[in-house]
């Protein structure tokens, strides 16, 4: 209860903010954009991770506000990004599913973006693989109107859930994101390895990105970009930082 209080006020206050976490090309070194993860930066409790917060926010239905306010400073950080570099990278956001019920979702995000005069290109949408679950009829609609625009929808945390692969010929999904729970495994558990390796076969075969998540090690990479991987997210590349520590470290030229 003191917690939906304390959440209240943050919601009101915006005590929210982005961190980012790069997202890194493999094959050509270069950091390609990033992955915006919100923290709460709580008065008292300094840093609060979402994993704490997201499942109470959603709970009490407001899980909506605090994505719509990621998302416009995600694109006011763009906006400036932008202008460092033309390396033109992209912003991963994260979606709650829950907010796929809500029918002026569309408007409202171009309406965010348009206000930054950034494009829906800009923008990468992760969902987890648990929004399929939730299979109303509207939502292969939904996501088609998104991609219509130009926006990417990334299937987050990907063959951790329970949704049956006739979903990923359903929906447009443009990349998947193999879980961290894989990688963690890669040479240790052999039916891991092989996991992996059909992901990414199935996601080349139906023209999808993979990205895979928490790569820790060299030889984790190394095996990765054996196998086809490029994009790889994880605390080897890069922790998720601060605005200012990003800029510093991958958008500054010298
Ligand atoms: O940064 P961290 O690893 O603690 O993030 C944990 C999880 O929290 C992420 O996997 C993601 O699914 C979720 N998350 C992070 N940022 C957001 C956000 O802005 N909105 C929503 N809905 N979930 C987020
Ligand atoms: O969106 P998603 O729930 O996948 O968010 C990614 C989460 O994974 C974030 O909370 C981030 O802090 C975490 N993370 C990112 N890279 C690594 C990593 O290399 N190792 C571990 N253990 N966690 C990571
Ligand atoms: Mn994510
Ligand atoms: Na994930």
């Amino acid at each position: 209860l003191q917690m939906r209080n304390d959440l209240r006020r943050a919601l009101k206050n915006k005590e929210f903010i982005p961190y980012y976490q790069p997202k890194f090309d493999l094959q050509t070194r270069e950091v390609l954009g990033a992955e915006a993860l919100v923290r709460w930066n709580h008065p008292e409790k300094g840093l609060v991770p979402p994993f704490d917060f997201i499942p109470v926010l959603e709970e009490m239905g407001l899980v909506e506000e605090v994505d719509m306010m990621m998302l416009d400073m995600v694109c006011g950080q763009l906006e400036k990004w932008q202008q460092l570099t033309d390396t033109g990278g992209k912003i991963a956001v994260n979606f709650s599913g829950l907010q796929f019920k809500y029918e002026k979702l569309l408007d409202k995000v171009v309406d965010i973006i348009e206000s930054h005069k950034l494009t829906p290109k800009a923008i990468q949408i992760e969902v987890t693989e648990g929004v399929l679950l939730e299979h109303h009829d509207q939502l292969p609609l939904i996501f088609r109107d998104f991609k219509a625009l130009g926006f990417s929808i990334a299937l987050d945390d990907f063959g951790t859930g329970y949704s049956s692969l006739g979903y990923l010929s359903k929906y447009p999904i443009d990349t998947l994101k193999i879980d961290r729970s894989f990688v963690n495994n890669i040479n240790k558990n052999e039916a891991d390895d092989i996991l992996i390796k059909t992901i990414v076969s199935m996601a080349q075969n139906l023209k999808m990105d993979v990205v895979a998540e928490g790569v820790e090690t060299k030889p984790q990479a190394d095996w990765l970009a054996s196998i086809g991987v490029r994009i790889v997210q994880g605390y080897l590349f890069g922790r998720p930082m601060s605005a200012t520590n990003f800029e510093a470290a991958f958008l500054q030229d010298d």
